[in-house]
């Protein structure tokens, strides 16, 4: 069995596999276009045709040094194994693109002692107070006790946004103070968990564009505050970033890599972008994996990174290509 088939397979058992497909729609539809754009003109794998797929690789946002891994790799297949149709270069793309995702160990993990503490961490506007929400939803169907923190107290508006999302869950929001100080809203949350058995508190912070000393400073400052409060968390510092900012997204995230240690990233806004090829290009250049994909605006459309399911939304159909 290809492997194209087997990610068919694997595909039909997933539970969210309908929001993976709507989510990417954009990015498998421009995709597949090109790629099938690419089939009409085949004769075999010469210089036009990998110049070609270099640039749909690059249209989806692999960035220059994965697009251009990928098509070393392809070439070399296609000459070893001496590969003559379009369904077999598709095939062997598909495969290629398949083993550039390396999947990484997630090093999540419930504290056993008290609350296990997320902070969540990002420019303005990719997501953060949403992808709260969301992973707060995520939590409370795993039949965890979720509370989160509006520690945005930069932007107005900010912490009532968070306390809506709140509400409608039915979770309690720990409030910050409006131009107050973050780290006095965290260090009430982290109280409130511990004292109400809360499993896992969620922190939103302030999106700003920021220097790199003083994003280190600001977020070291939030780390040791949780950290004085509950003695080994917070577990884990996600970095939200926003699918449809292509490339630049990956000189935010080294900023934010370099000021502070990022346990992964939570992808937003892929039903918004044609260049969902961009997973791949983080996973292969930064080295930290996307542990959750953004696939719409409601508070269920936030769904677990997975690589599978991912590649095959993206590559839906391709199979049927001659
Ligand atoms: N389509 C879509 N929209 C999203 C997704 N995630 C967030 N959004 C939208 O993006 C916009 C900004 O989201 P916020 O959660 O407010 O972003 P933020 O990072 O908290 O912004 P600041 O607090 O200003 O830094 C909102 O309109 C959200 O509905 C997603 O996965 N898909
Ligand atoms: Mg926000």
């Amino acid at each position: 069995m290809g492997v194209f088939s087997k990610l068919k397979q694997a595909f039909a058992s997933k539970k969210d596999n309908d929001t993976y497909l709507s989510g990417l729609s954009k990015t498998r539809t421009s995709f597949s276009q090109k790629i099938r754009k690419l089939s009409l003109n085949f004769t075999g794998v010469d210089e036009t045709f990998l110049e070609e797929l270099m640039i749909v690789l690059l249209e989806a946002d692999l960035g220059i040094k994965t697009a251009q891994k990928v098509v070393n790799e392809v070439e070399n297949r296609a000459m070893d194994k001496k590969l003559k149709s379009m369904n077999e270069i598709n095939e062997c793309l598909v495969e290629v693109l398949l083993e550039m995702y390396e999947e990484k160990e997630d090093d999540f993990a419930y504290n056993e002692s008290g609350p296990t503490v997320i902070l969540m961490v990002g420019v303005n506007g990719s997501g953060k107070t949403t992808s709260t929400a969301k992973l707060a939803n995520h939590f409370l169907k795993q039949g965890k006790t979720v509370a989160v923190v509006a520690a945005d107290t930069f932007r107005a508006g900010a912490i009532e946004q968070l306390k809506r999302w709140a509400d409608r869950l039915s979770i309690h929001c720990i409030m910050g103070r409006e131009n107050g100080d973050p780290s006095a809203a965290l260090v009430d949350g982290c109280r409130y968990a511990k004292e109400n058995a809360i499993d896992v508190l969620i922190c939103d912070t302030a999106g700003r564009l920021q220097n790199k000393v003083n994003l280190m400073q600001e977020l070291s400052k939030m780390h040791k505050v949780i950290h004085k409060e509950i003695s080994n968390q917070p577990n884990q510092v996600y970095l939200v970033l926003d699918a449809t900012t292509g490339q630049n997204g990956i000189s935010q995230a080294e900023l934010f890599m370099e000021s502070t240690n990022v346990n992964g990233i939570i992808l937003t806004k892929l039903d918004g972008s044609a260049k969902g090829g961009i997973v791949i290009a983080i996973n292969d250049l930064l080295k930290i994996p996307v542990k959750y994909v953004g696939l719409g605006e409601k508070v269920d459309d936030l769904k677990v990174f997975d690589p599978s399911a991912y590649l095959y939304s993206l590559c839906e159909g391709l199979d049927d290509e001659g």
